[in-house]
């Protein structure tokens, strides 16, 4: 048999194993979560923050490196060719990902971040006059706050708010009734970050649709948790993270439509965005090599695509039903502990539970959980607004991967109730 044969039989093998595999097997190929933390096996509850990183994907990068490592679109060599093949078969990846109509919608980014400023930026360049307005939400990471703001300050447009009922759930009529014929974008999170509220995104995107405005879906915290079609919710941008999909660091891309790409100006300049420069002038690539100056982050790319391949032998509704029972696990045994309060209690929610324990700061909780080994996050998860919506200065957060588990849930309980008797005694 050829190599090539042996190879193909080896993926179908291990693909069949992951497929066949449950979920609670599938904790095995992260090896980040079998270690002690301050004398304790880790449970690991900050997956909003950063997911860990399968064998599969850890192996995809060092494979790269250790056979293919070249520069993408210029070589005529063996391994450049390799290298490019590898960075587009995953572009074809992230669009089947989030069903985008074509590959050409889909460009690399460093992650959620860049992607919204490329919008901001390009799109945001062109057109934005002084009084048109931008839409977002109370329930916004920094991330979908502050590029809005920077847009706002260079064009002399202005950036409204949509607020959110006390549960954290976004209230549509108010959305709705800040529409106006200056409205050119909402931006909205497909999932808070902060309270695990899933937004009502489709509708959104049809008012905002009605009254003449284009959307934009932060989907940061919705790819790791839900199916996520872009032609389904008829958004025109689409931004996510590949390190909260079980991939690499400093990667992601920005879903946006063929048309709305094809009029965008290009924000960076450099190399593999051009058709043709001289020193009189310079003209520019189709999209998506317009956006994507300079030499990318190809290892990224590659590893974006093997954690996609995980997450969907791994099955994304299988995750989420997962995710969902232990969310709902969570929250009956959060409710035990005295004086504790969980913040966002939106009817839909995915991912997350915010949570305040009375006489306790944040900060604390965290550094007492930490040392029992129960990794989570306090803060204000850079959503200082939505805080300040809250009357809170910041909350304790425990976030849920395809790989957490009820113990994960029992240890965090255990750490709360350590906590409790220690503040307690105070
Ligand atoms: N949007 C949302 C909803 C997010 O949760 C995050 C990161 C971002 C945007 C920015 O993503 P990046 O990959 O470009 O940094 N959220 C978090 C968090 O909740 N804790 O740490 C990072």
């Amino acid at each position: 048999m050829s190599t090539a044969g042996q190879k193909i039989d080896e993926v179908e093998a291990a693909v069949e194993r992951l497929v066949s595999q449950s979920l609670a097997d599938l904790r095995a190929d992260f090896p980040a979560l079998d270690q002690q933390v301050n004398g304790h096996p880790l449970a690991y509850l900050d997956n909003a923050a950063t997911t860990h990183k399968p064998r599969q994907v850890i192996e995809a990068v060092a494979n790269y490196y250790e056979r293919d490592n070249s520069n993408v679109h210029r070589g005529v060599h063996e391994l450049s060719q390799r290298a490019t093949l590898a960075f587009e078969a995953a572009r074809e990846k992230v669009r089947a990902f989030i069903n985008a109509a074509s590959k050409d919608e889909i460009v690399f980014t460093r992650g959620t971040t860049e992607a919204i400023n490329l919008v901001a930026n390009a799109w945001g360049g062109e057109g934005v006059a002084a009084g048109d307005e931008i839409l977002i939400t109370e329930l916004e990471h920094h991330s979908n706050i502050v590029p809005w703001q920077m847009l706002a300050q260079r064009s002399g447009a202005v950036v409204k708010v949509a607020p959110i009922n006390d549960a954290g759930e976004l209230e549509l009529e108010a959305l709705a009734d800040l529409l106006s014929p200056r409205t050119r974008m909402v931006a909205l999170n497909y999932v808070s970050n902060t309270l695990g509220s899933i937004n009502p995104v489709a509708e959104v995107v049809r008012l905002a649709h009605d009254a003449g405005a284009l959307v934009l879906v932060d989907a940061a915290q919705a790819t790791p948790h839900l199916a996520v079609d872009v032609q389904e919710l008829g958004c025109d941008f689409l931004a996510f993270s590949g390190h909260k999909v079980y991939g690499p660091t400093g990667i992601g891309a920005l879903f946006g439509r063929a048309e709305l790409l094809e009029a965008m100006p290009p924000w960076q300049g450099g190399g593999d965005m051009i058709e043709q420069v001289s020193f009189s002038g310079s003209s520019y690539a189709h999209p998506p090599a317009r956006f994507e100056a300079g030499t990318p982050n190809v290892a990224g790319v590659v590893g974006l695509g093997a954690a996609i391949d995980y997450l969907e032998c791994a099955g994304i509704e299988r995750v989420a039903t997962h995710e969902h029972e232990l969310l709902n696990y969570a929250e009956g045994r959060l409710r035990e502990i005295p004086g504790l309060r969980i913040v966002g209690t939106a009817a839909e929610k995915t991912g997350a539970h915010s949570f305040v324990v009375e006489g306790v700061h944040p900060h604390d909780i965290g550094t007492v959980l930490d040392s029992f080994g129960v990794a989570i996050r306090a803060g204000h998860h850079c959503t200082q607004p939505l805080m300040e919506r809250l009357g809170l200065v910041a909350t304790a957060r425990a976030s849920f991967a395809l790989y957490s588990n009820h113990d994960d849930v029992d240890r965090l309980i255990d750490a709360l109730l350590k906590l409790t008797e220690l503040f307690g005694d105070g």
